[in-house]
Order: structure tokens, then C-alpha cells, then sequence
């Protein structure tokens, strides 16, 4: 485990090959149930390039009239969120080290041109737990700063089986996501990227 920053945890190849295919099946599943939408920007409507989808009890949504937010029901389909697999739930008891369980996987999925911009987690509200983030297919180059904007930004790189854990003073930090590279790993098919994210979104 590398600590990047304070509260900011690195632990590079956490999961094995056969680990890694094992949660890749496990979110296949979860898509099947609970299909890819692709989340547009409060306000302005814009698309996201990223689509997503997510597990557990709630999941992360966001469109033009009501924004970034929280909700038990899929946006496209109404249905419910399918249950967390028992491997993320059990990740997040070995590596968050907080006293009570997700309750928000958020899938996110990067085809090879896919980005996301420099932001701020701040939708939950138990700002004590940390977000667990596991990476699988294609290296993406992450870029994280400080609590204001304007702060100078450190880039790494991010492989398949690596998982970081923000919590912390880094718990709010600005981060995003500024690119894949192609033919990094075979897990995921076209040079994909899947990221998921682990939240305690309600107050333990
Ligand atoms: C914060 N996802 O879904 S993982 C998100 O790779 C999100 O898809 C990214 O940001 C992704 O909200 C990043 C979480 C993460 C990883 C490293 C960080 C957040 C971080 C380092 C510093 C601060
Ligand atoms: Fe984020």
C-alpha cells in the first residue's frame, strides 16, 4: 500500500487475473439486470462520455432537471439496483476500514476515447467513509489535486487490479480521469475501462 497523499491509499494489483475475470463476470450480470445509461450534466444537458450504471441499494444518477444525486430506482428502466456482489463487498470490509458497508457501487465504463473531468465526490453524506476504487481493463492516466480547483495536480496511472482508497483529508479532492491507452490489457474487450466506486452514501 502506497499513501499518495494524506487519507489517499494506493494498493497496485490488489486483485489477481482470476479475481479480476471473477468481478468482470459479476458486472456483466449487474449490466444485464441494470443496462448502461449515459448520465447528461445538471443544467446544461450535456452527455457524458462515460456511461454507467450501478449496484446496491442506491445508485448514482444524474440528468439536466434533477441533477447529481442519489436514488433507489434505475433512471431508464425504474427497477431497482441489483445487489452488490459479494467480492466488492468484501473488498470494502478488507480496505475501507470503516465500520459500516457500501451502499453504492457505481460502474463506470470507458470505451477507448472516453474522459471524465476534474471534479469532487460530494454527493454523499457521510463525508467519514472513504470511496473504494477498484480498475479493471485498460490503464487509464488519473489525475488528482487539491481541495480548491486551482490546485497543482500529480498525475498516475491506473492498471487493471488496482484499487485506491480515498478517505481523509483527500476525501474531497479534485480528480478526474484524462485518458485510456490502448492494448494495456486484455480483461475488457476494445480497449475498454471499467471503474467501480464503493460509497457509504447515508450517514452510518
Ligand atoms: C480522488 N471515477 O466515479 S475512481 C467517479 O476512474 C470517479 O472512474 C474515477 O472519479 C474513475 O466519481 C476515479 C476514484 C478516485 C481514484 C483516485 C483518487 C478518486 C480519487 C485520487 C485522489 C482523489
Ligand atoms: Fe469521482
Amino acid at each position: 500500500m502506497t499513501e499518495l497523499a494524506p487519507g489517499l491509499l494506493l494498493r497496485p494489483a490488489h486483485f489477481s487475473r482470476t479475481q479480476q475475470e471473477a468481478i468482470v463476470d459479476a458486472i456483466r450480470d449487474v449490466v444485464r439486470a441494470a443496462p448502461l445509461f449515459t448520465p447528461t450534466m445538471p443544467r446544461t444537458g450535456k452527455p457524458f462520455s462515460v456511461r454507467m450504471t450501478n449496484c446496491g441499494p442506491l445508485g448514482w444518477v444524474s440528468d439536466r432537471d434533477g441533477g447529481y444525486r442519489y436514488q433507489a430506482a434505475h433512471p431508464v428502466t425504474g427497477g431497482p439496483w441489483p445487489q452488490m456482489p459479494a467480492a466488492l463487498l468484501a473488498a470494502w470490509r478488507e480496505l475501507a476500514d470503516f465500520e459500516a458497508p457500501p451502499e453504492a457501487c457505481l460502474v463506470n465504463f470507458y470505451a477507448a476515447d472516453a474522459r471524465m473531468g476534474l471534479h469532487v465526490d460530494s454527493d454523499e453524506q457521510e463525508p467519514r467513509a472513504p470511496v473504494l476504487s477498484i480498475s479493471l481493463g485498460a490503464t487509464c492516466l488519473f489525475r488528482y489535486g487539491g481541495l480548491k480547483r486551482n490546485d497543482r495536480t500529480k498525475s498516475i496511472k491506473l492498471a487493471s487490479g488496482d484499487v485506491v482508497v480515498i478517505g481523509g483529508p483527500s476525501r474531497f479532492c479534485y480528480h478526474g480521469v484524462d485518458r485510456l491507452y490502448p492494448g494495456t490489457s486484455t480483461l475488457v474487450a476494445n480497449d475498454s475501462r471499467i471503474n467501480l466506486t464503493l460509497r457509504r452514501v447515508t450517514p452510518a
